[in-house]
């Protein structure tokens, strides 16, 4: 049962985040009237919603799955790929500390919380453009020292491994075709993505719900096989800057 959600209000300027996404510019009315629209959607499920203020200094705080980890044991500090990103976890810190230990990945290892996939108590940690052998490396040791299994996979394409597959219960995976084939991933049932569906596959499974982005009917359509209740919502402004459901809340 997940029981809280940590998540940042987007700033005015949240436009100049990073982004590869060439799909416009976005709106800071519809991305608030988006954000207040997920936090409803948490607060739906039973989640107790910690909603922390815009940093002006950190444009892609909002995304605040990135600088942090949280497990039952841990919580992790992540240092962030993104240069720009680096200092997010400064106003986080205090609230991960609350809830768990503390522990930190060191310069120059770089990890992104968009990279680690949870599977009960496994842990995938993608290895990307953002988290580099040295953070894996470092986050593993982690991992392993609270009981966790944890286990490194390439990311081939995307932003981050939760780019591509997540885990949406009953041992299922929605994943890329990309990625369907690794060895790590064999063992699950595998719901694989169309092609022009991929941005679905950061769906978010939480206490047997999936949040889902509006927009995606093939995928839509396999995740209702699943008997689960499926909410829709609408992150065309989030999508605009790389991000998805996952990215902006820290669950746990
Ligand atoms: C970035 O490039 O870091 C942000 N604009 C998007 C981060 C999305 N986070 C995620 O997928 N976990």
């Amino acid at each position: 049962m997940i029981n809280h959600a940590i998540t940042r209000l987007p700033g005015e300027n949240f436009a100049d985040g990073v982004t590869t996404a060439n799909l416009g510019r976005p709106s800071y009315s519809l991305i608030l009237q988006q954000h207040h629209a997920y936090r409803q959607a948490l607060l739906s499920l039973g989640l107790d919603v910690i909603v922390l203020p815009a940093e002006p200094a950190y444009p892609d705080a909002y995304f605040v799955e990135d600088p942090a980890i949280i497990t039952p044991k841990i919580a992790v500090s992540t240092c962030p790929g993104a240069s720009s990103r680096q200092g997010e976890e400064i106003t986080l810190e205090p609230f991960l500390e609350y809830y768990r230990p503390l522990v930190h990945i060191h310069p120059p290892g770089t990890v992104d919380g968009g990279d680690v996939l949870v599977v009960e108590n496994h842990y995938f940690i993608g290895l990307s453009e953002r988290t580099n052998n040295e953070g894996a490396a470092q986050l593993a040791t982690l991992l392993a020292e609270a009981g966790h299994t944890p286990e490194t996979v390439p990311v081939a394409a995307g932003l981050h491994l939760k780019s591509g597959v997540n885990y949406v219960g009953n041992d299922t995976l929605l994943i890329t075709k990309n990625l369907a084939d690794y060895p790590a991933f064999a063992k699950y049932k595998r719901i694989i993505l169309d092609v022009d569906e991929e941005y679905a596959a950061n769906t978010l499974w939480v206490n047997d719900t999936l949040l889902t982005p509006k927009g995606f009917p093939k995928t839509h359509a396999s995740l209702a096989h699943l008997g689960m209740r499926l909410i829709e919502l609408d992150v065309s402004e989030v999508q605009k800057m790389d991000g998805g459901l996952t990215c902006m809340s820290l669950r746990f």
